[in-house]
């Protein structure tokens, strides 16, 4: 049984706020044909029937619809973000709203429950219990990547024995891109199965123009913010550490961006401008050192430090280092697992790496060069939660600091203090936006799947204006991908969206660097509200709503 909180309980009645073109009867009215963000030819070789779909928008219809009976089966796809359950909730309700009829599965555990065949029933009794819950424990979450023919023939032979005649893929850019590649196979082999995307990732990477931000960031980064803020009112209160926090976010600094805007600290690391700048990690150091070295001259011994995750892909050295590692580790897989020892695979890799990266990876702490050599996960991408980048820091801006104390450069105290900031935020309860905005993907996914489309995700734009003005769509999955390196081969994949230096939400924090460096002009953002005054409750996040300003 489960046992429920009160806010738990409270939040069961939460009614999600729908966009008004979705309450009544609706219409479907059609853009143009669209193209790829890149690579458009070889895009439209391997999706010939999924590509150069228009973009699709619901708008409020003169007449109630008969849509036909379908079965859908939905899964949650790789790391949890907070909504998941609404986005089903919405879509349990849309499809009812279809057709009475309509009946919608849970495959168990992610994209394997649809090879293995591993579902339940998602009726009302189930689906009630999660509405407005964080967490993807409904049905569970997975990160299988489905790439062999083999197993979209189980797919095909699954759905086909229980009648599910569309999928819903709630997932991030790589589940996405599974999503297409499946819609595409489905369509060609004429298996009369749909397939629809939802965009899903607390690491806000998957965005473009028509899917203003993915879901779940809007809650983990309040979440990550409260916890920085306490940190930050510990930190003035103690005024004895510096406090280095590593932020989930995988490539992209959207969530390290986001929770600055939010609580103004000492320093924050963007990856995407170390990339552009070209800085070295001494630069980075020496440029934390600095900021270390002025605040003591104003006797303030402790700061803030945040530091996005991916950061380690950014510096070009290493850059350098992990593409080449990626495709080393692919290549000699075999050869690396029988080593006994971390010192044995560091040294077996280091004679094949280029002279210039091995001289990187040779002088990092080896915990660090082992976390580099850890696994990718099944889509290729380094594993950047295991690698300890703020520890790093704190020993390395210690030893430069204790360099410039003997120069005479320095003469206050540092005391670093790491954090890791990720799993904390991505089973939240879903804040009254996510809330509204997964419900609102899910209901469009349902609605999408009822008007017979496939390789669509679904989108809810114009999210900085009330609900009720929101505008829900679907959109080709084949317009937001090109070709990139994965496992060493190149493959077509959903384009990350990554911070724009020229973008209003970094140039705001750029803005502000100085100030926030040596002033102390920490916000504490306070915990997710629920209930009260809109302004408190129902506002998004900083980059949306500079995104958005005009
Ligand atoms: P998705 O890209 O699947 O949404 O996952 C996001 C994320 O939380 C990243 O921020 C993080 O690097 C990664 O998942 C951690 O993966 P895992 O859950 O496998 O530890």
């Amino acid at each position: 049984m489960m046992i429920k909180s009160p806010l738990q309980i409270a939040r069961e009645s939460y009614i999600p706020k729908l966009p008004k073109s979705l309450k009544g009867n609706v219409k479907i009215v059609e853009g143009i044909k669209t193209q790829s963000v890149a690579d458009q030819a070889e895009i439209e070789r391997m999706f010939p029937n999924t590509y150069g779909m228009p973009v699709i928008t619901f708008e409020p219809g003169s007449e109630a619809k008969q849509y036909p009976a379908v079965k859908v089966g939905v899964i949650l796809s790789g790391g949890q973000a907070p909504g998941g359950h609404n986005v089903i909730s919405g879509m349990f309700d849309g499809l009812l709203k279809c057709n009475k009829v309509n009946k919608l599965y849970g495959f168990l555990g992610g994209p394997s429950g649809l090879v293995d065949n591993q579902y339940i029933e998602l009726t009302s009794e189930v689906v009630d219990h999660y509405r407005n819950t964080g967490g993807f424990d409904i049905i569970g979450s997975g990160r299988t990547k489905l790439e062999e023919e083999a197993q979209f023939i189980k797919v095909i032979e699954n759905c086909k024995a229980l009648g599910v005649n569309a999928l819903v893929v709630i997932g991030g850019d790589d589940s996405n891109t599974n999503a297409c590649v499946l819609a595409e196979y489905f369509a060609q082999k004429k298996a009369g199965i749909q397939v629809i995307g939802v965009p899903k990732t607390i690491d806000g990477d998957l965005k473009n123009e028509v899917v203003e931000t993915s879901f779940g960031f809007d809650t983990a980064c309040k979440t990550y913010s409260e916890l920085i803020g306490n940190i930050q009112r510990d930190a003035n209160s103690a005024k004895k550490y510096y406090h280095f926090i590593r932020l989930m976010g995988r490539s992209a600094s959207h969530i390290a961006l986001e929770c600055a805007l939010q609580t103004q600290p000492n320093i924050t690391i963007i990856s995407e401008e170390i990339e552009k700048k070209g800085l070295t990690l001494d630069d980075i150091v020496t440029n934390i050192a600095n900021v270390v070295v002025r605040r003591a001259e104003n006797g303030e011994n402790f700061g803030t430090v945040l530091i996005p995750e991916g950061i380690v892909e950014f510096v070009p050295a290493m850059k350098k280092l992990i593409a080449e590692l990626n495709d080393l580790l692919a290549k000699h897989e075999s050869e690396v697992a029988v080593l006994e020892s971390n010192k044995d695979r560091r040294d077996f890799i280091a004679t094949k790496l280029s002279k210039e990266s091995a001289l990187v990876f040779e002088s990092l702490p080896n915990n660090i060069a082992n976390q580099l050599m850890l696994d990718r996960d099944p889509h290729g991408n380094v594993q950047v939660s295991m690698i300890e980048t703020e520890k790093m820091l704190i020993d390395m801006v210690k030893a430069k600091l204790k360099k410039m104390k003997k120069a005479g450069e320095f003469t206050g105290k540092f005391a670093g203090q790491g954090h890791f900031f990720g799993y904390e935020g991505r089973c939240a309860a879903p804040s009254n936006f996510d809330a509204d905005y997964c419900y609102s993907l899910g209901y469009t996914a349902s609605l999408l799947i009822s008007e017979g489309k496939t390789g669509y995700m679904a989108s809810v734009k114009n999210l900085t204006k009330p609900a009720d003005q929101w505008v829900a769509g679907g959109a080709p999955i084949t317009m937001m991908m090109n070709m990139e390196k994965r496992h060493g081969h190149m493959k077509p994949v959903i384009q990350k969206a990554l911070v724009m230096l020229d973008g209003k939400p970094f140039q705001k924090l750029e803005s502000c660097r100085e100030e926030w460096a040596i002033g102390t002009m920490y916000v504490y953002p306070g915990p997710i509200q629920y209930f009260g005054p809109s302004e408190v409750c129902d506002t998004t996040t900083h980059t949306l709503r500079l995104e958005q300003s005009l």
